[in-house]
Formats: structure tokens, sequence, C-alpha cells
């Protein structure tokens, strides 16, 4: 029997109620196999771990993640603690120490979901975003000087590297390949930003060379937003930019009906660390400990785990039971407009993953 190593990271706040959930899920689909068995460490590192001892997870953190199958993550964010630490001390950390580069969101509107596009049938909506997560306006270069005076000045500076564009856009193009449509739109904005992006239009055209059967073309960024409304259709892979792609996304899981059900892998395709899955929704200060947490985004997360290792068939089922359960309109939690708690549609998914007597 298989034993695959899982390090779960719950992180703060709803991302202590969707990473048990996940972790449940995982054990439920385990239950009903002899090929393989998971073996769970948890780690609570985060805003309490913060509190106590001035950091968001331990120096020597990413060595006790390095051996890992897969992460699962929540989320890094504290009331009481500046986000730019939270973020930078934990996430950023584990994306960037194991060069994670590509981090992938899929989007499409799940059985049962009312999604606010009127106009917007389910197969039209069918998405993957490509967001580069190892440099360009995250690449943490930048400062802050003169601090208080009136000659004050801050920058964070966009940096891109041939290398860190050519391989996500080589990652962007091949997985559009591997989609039935065969499309990517290279999401741009060459106009304003005259040096980095310029240089980003220039090797997506390159790499288009090696992909003579993907369909390609390019969009500005800001009209990529109104094109995602009018036109879903017209869209299926895109990539985009680390600050970009992290826009767009979350305007692409509202429009499918939650940031609660949208889920995301960073991941190194190199395999040479372990990737990290996570629900793309960040703590939820407003609703934390009340189990109203939706928790599909992580139960999705987990699926991409799940293909990531290889378990296709697992992962087939687990999203199965995911849209078996969306579809019931009793089990919606409230951001979908139900009353369901995180616990109840944890245990329906559970059960529909139960072999039948
Ligand atoms: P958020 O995603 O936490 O919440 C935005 C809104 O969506 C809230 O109204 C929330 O209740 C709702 N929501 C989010 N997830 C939900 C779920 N699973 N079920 C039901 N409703 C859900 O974004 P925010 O409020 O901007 O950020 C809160 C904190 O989380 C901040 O500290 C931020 O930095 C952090 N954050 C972390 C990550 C991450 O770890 N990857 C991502 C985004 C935000
Ligand atoms: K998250
Ligand atoms: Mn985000």
């Amino acid at each position: 029997m298989k034993t695959y190593s899982i390090a779960t990271i719950p992180g703060d706040g709803i991302g202590k109620e969707v990473i048990p959930a996940g972790q449940a899920v995982l054990q439920a689909l385990a239950a009903t196999s002899d090929r393989y068995r998971f073996e769970f460490e948890n780690f609570d590192w985060g805003g309490d771990y913060y509190r106590q001892h001035g950091v968001m997870m331990p120096a020597n953190g990413l060595d006790a993640l390095r051996h890992k199958d897969a992460i699962l993550f929540g989320s890094a964010g504290d009331p009481q603690i500046p986000d730019h630490i939270t973020l930078w001390g934990l996430r950023l950390k584990i994306c960037q120490g194991f060069d994670q580069y590509a981090n992938v969101r899929p989007t499409r509107i799940l059985p049962g979901i009312d999604a606010p596009l009127k106009r917007c049938r389910a197969e039209d909506l069918n998405w993957v975003i490509v967001r580069e997560n190892s440099e360009g306006e995250y690449s943490g270069v930048g400062g802050r000087v003169h601090q208080g005076h009136p000659i004050e000045a801050a920058t964070d500076v966009t940096m891109m590297t041939r290398v860190g564009v050519e391989r996500i856009m080589r990652f962007a193009f091949r997985l559009a390949q591997s989609r039935p449509r065969k499309l990517l739109t290279v999401v741009t904005k060459s106009n304003a930003q005259r040096h980095a992006m310029v240089m980003w239009d220039e090797i997506a055209a390159q790499v288009a060379t090696e992909f003579p059967d993907v369909r390609w073309d390019k969009e500005i960024v800001d009209a990529c937003t109104a094109r995602m409304v009018n036109r879903p259709a017209s869209l299926d892979t895109l990539v985009a930019t680390n600050l970009h792609a992290d826009i767009l996304s979350d305007l692409a899981a509202a429009l499918a009906g939650s940031l609660g059900i949208a889920p995301t892998g960073n991941i190194d395709p190199e395999r040479r660390y372990p990737s990290m899955f996570e629900p793309i929704h960040g703590s939820a200060f407003d609703i934390m400990g009340q189990g109203l947490a939706n928790p599909v985004g992580t139960f999705w997360s987990v699926v991409m785990l799940l293909e990531h290792l290889g378990e296709f068939d697992a992962a087939q089922r687990l999203m199965a039971a995911i849209e078996h359960v969306t579809a019931n309109p009793a089990l919606h939690t409230r951001d979908l407009g139900g009353q369901a708690k995180t616990e109840a549609v944890t245990q329906a998914v559970c059960a529909q993953l139960a072999p039948r007597r």
C-alpha cells in the first residue's frame, strides 16, 4: 500500500475550519481504497505562532516540509497582525522557498450554484488561470526610505526574468494544449508597463512558436475583466502576472458563484519540491469561528492535490462527490445563499465517498 505524506498548515481564521474538513475527505477516500493511505503532519504556524515566537514559521520550517508529498494550506492572515507580515512570513516563504512558480486556478460553475452572470450558461465558463507565482510585482524588490518625512519614498519593483517568464509561458501553453479547446489568452499591460511587460509579450510570442496547435491571443488586463463578464466563452486558459492573476482569479471565483469555492495549486512543475494546495480565499475575519466557512474551495484543492499525486481515480470520485453536494441547495453555506454549516457539507461529501451497502 502506498503511503502519501501530507503536511497540513491550517494557518489563521477559517483556515483552521476548512483544513480539518479537507483532511476528513482525504481520510474518507483512503477508507475506500487498499492502494493508498495518507499520513498527516500538522504545522501550527500562523498568527498564534507569531504572537508566541515573533515569526510566522520557524527558520528551519521549510526543512520540515521538504520531503512531504504535498502540502495542504489554509490561509495566512490575522486581524491583529499586518497583512504583509502574515503573507510574506508564511505563504510566500513556502511558495518562493520551494519555487512553486506555477499557480493554477481553475474556475467552473459547479452544478446547483447560482452564479451572478444571468446570460452565462455553466458550459460558457470553464477557465484555468495560470498565475506567475515567483516574481513580477511580488518579487520583494523595493524599499522605503525617510519614513515619516516629507521626502518619504517607497517602491515595490516589478521584476521579471527571462527564465521566469519563459517557464510560466511554457507551462501555460502546455496546459492549454492539454485542454480540449487548445486556447490561451496571454494577459498583458505592455501599453503602460513598457519594460517588463514588453519582454513578457515578446517571450509569449517566442514560446508560442513551440506550440503551433495552440490558438492564442493577447488581452490587456483591464479589458480582460470586461471580457470575463461579457464574453466568458471566448476564454479558456489564461496566463497572467503575479498581481494581475491574483485580481483576475478573485473576479473569476465571484463570477462562478463564490470565493469560497475556488481552488488553487502552487506547483513546482519540475517536482524538485512539494507543491502546495489551498483554497484561494483568505482568513475571512467576518465569519471565522462560526462554522460558516464554505469548505468546497478546500475540497476542490484536494482534488488538485490528488491529481498532482497521480491519483486520478480518487480525484474524479472526489470531484463527483463535491458536485453531488453543490447540486443540493440544502447543503449550501451562507456565501451561496444557504444555511448549511461547514460540518454538514463535509459530512455530506464524506458520506458520498463511502462505499455503498
Ligand atoms: P477573504 O478571502 O478572507 O474574505 C473575503 C470575503 O469572502 C469575506 O466576506 C469572507 O467572509 C468571504 N469568504 C472567503 N472565503 C469564504 C469561505 N470559504 N466561505 C464563505 N465565505 C468566504 O479576503 P480578505 O477579507 O481580503 O482577507 C482576510 C485576510 O486573509 C487578510 O489577512 C488577507 O491578507 C488574508 N488572505 C490570505 C490569503 C492566503 O493565505 N492565500 C488569501 C487572501 C487573503
Ligand atoms: K488561501
Ligand atoms: Mn488573492
